[in-house]
C-alpha cells in the first residue's frame, strides 16, 4: 500500500513537471539536423471541481484513457472524494479504495488537490464522504469511464445514492492517490 502510494505520488510528480515544461520544438530545433532534445508527452489531466454548483462534482461523468490523470479541484465547503462501487454508492469500495481527505475551504478554491491514475478501463465510481448535509446522498457522487451501453449508469447510481444509509464511509487515512499543491490553478475555472 505504502509502496503504491508512494509510486502514485513519484509519477504525479512526474507528470506535473512534464506539463509544466514546454513542449512544442521551436523553429530553431527543426532547423537544424542535430536532435537537440527529447520531448516527453504531458500527462492528459481531467479537471474535477468539488463543490462548484452545489451538492456534485462538475463534471461528474468523467471518460479518461488508461494512464490519464484525473484531478479533483475543491471548493466550499467541506468536501472529499472516495472511491466506490456502481451498487454501494456512499461506501467505500474496499480497502484499498482511494481518499482524499477532507477539504475545509472558506472561498475559492483550496490551494491542494486530489490526483488519481485511471489504471484501468473498468468504471470508477466516487462520492463525497461529507455527512454533515449527507452530500452522498444529496447527489455528490461521479464516475469516470461509466459503460454508457449497460443499466449501470451514473443516473440509477445516483439513485441508489438518494436511497443509501446514512452515515457515508470514510476511510481511514489518505490513500490511492496524489494530494498535492494545485499545479494548475485556473484549470476548470
Ligand atoms: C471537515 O469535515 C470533516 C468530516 O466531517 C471533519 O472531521 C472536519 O472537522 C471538517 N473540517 C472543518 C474545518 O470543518
Ligand atoms: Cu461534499
Amino acid at each position: 500500500m505504502l509502496a503504491n502510494f508512494k509510486t502514485l505520488a513519484i509519477l504525479a510528480a512526474a507528470f506535473s513537471l512534464a506539463s509544466a515544461a514546454p513542449t512544442a520544438p521551436t523553429a530553431c530545433d527543426s532547423d537544424t539536423k542535430v536532435p537537440s532534445k527529447t520531448y516527453t508527452q504531458p500527462r492528459v489531466t481531467h479537471s474535477v471541481v468539488a463543490g462548484r454548483g452545489g451538492l456534485k462534482f462538475d463534471p461528474d461523468n468523467i471518460v479518461a484513457e488508461v494512464g490519464e490523470v484525473v484531478e479533483f479541484h475543491f471548493t466550499p465547503r467541506n468536501h472529499s472524494v472516495v472511491e466506490s462501487s456502481f451498487g454501494n454508492p456512499c461506501q467505500p469500495k474496499d480497502a484499498t479504495s482511494f481518499f482524499s481527505g477532507f477539504f475545509p475551504v472558506a472561498e475559492g478554491q483550496s490551494p491542494e488537490v486530489f490526483q488519481i491514475v485511471v489504471k484501468d478501463k473498468n468504471p470508477i465510481w466516487f462520492y463525497c464522504a461529507q455527512n454533515t448535509g449527507t452530500h452522498c446522498q444529496a447527489g455528490m457522487t461521479g464516475v469516470v469511464n461509466q459503460r454508457f451501453d449497460s443499466q449501470f449508469t451514473l443516473a440509477r447510481h445516483r439513485e441508489l445514492a438518494a436511497a443509501a444509509k446514512a452515515p457515508s464511509g470514510v476511510q481511514y487515512g489518505i490513500q490511492g492517490g496524489a494530494r498535492i499543491p494545485n499545479p494548475n490553478p485556473l484549470s476548470g475555472f
